[in-house]
């Protein structure tokens, strides 16, 4: 509660005291701080797209029971269709957008053991990101 009045995480808090909660708030501003290179607005809001999508549509579609059979097969053959022609999401390069679907994705196999064999190139993006360094760094080797 001291740093997010509703008890949840992830919740940061800096060092001049700065507070934020809601992993999309987060990542989006992680990402504009850090950035290595000026963002256009344009590919700003494509990547904040892909943070919205995995926090409101995709995690909702997947984890929420009621939502997995309708839900599930057209998100993860929309993703997959994606995947096939590209590496990671936004372009040909790891961006935020990864770490917010790729983070909700890797969650599956802890969390549920669903069976993703239809969705090759999801799967293949999957081990891309867990074999990254910073996810083993916070999530271990899975
Ligand atoms: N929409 C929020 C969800 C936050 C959330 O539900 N966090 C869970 C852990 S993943 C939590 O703190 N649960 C403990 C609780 O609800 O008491 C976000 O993306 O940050």
């Amino acid at each position: 509660m001291q740093i997010n009045p509703f008890g949840k995480v992830p919740a940061i808090v800096e060092d001049n005291g700065f507070k934020l909660w809601e992993s999309g708030a987060i990542l989006m501003y992680l990402a504009e701080k850090y950035a290595e290179t000026p963002v256009s607005p344009e590919k700003r809001a494509e990547l904040n797209q892909w943070i919205i999508f995995a926090n409101a549509t995709l995690g909702p579609g997947i984890f929420v029971e009621a939502n997995r059979e309708r839900e599930m097969p057209r998100l993860m053959t929309a993703l997959d269709s994606i995947l096939e022609k590209q590496p990671y999401l936004v372009s040909d390069e790891f961006s935020v957008a990864d770490v917010a679907v790729g983070s909700l994705l890797l969650y599956i196999p802890i969390m549920l053991k669903l069976d993703l064999s239809a969705y090759p190139a999801v799967l293949d993006y999957m081990k891309r990101i867990s074999d990254r360094a910073g996810y083993q760094k916070s999530m271990g080797k899975i």
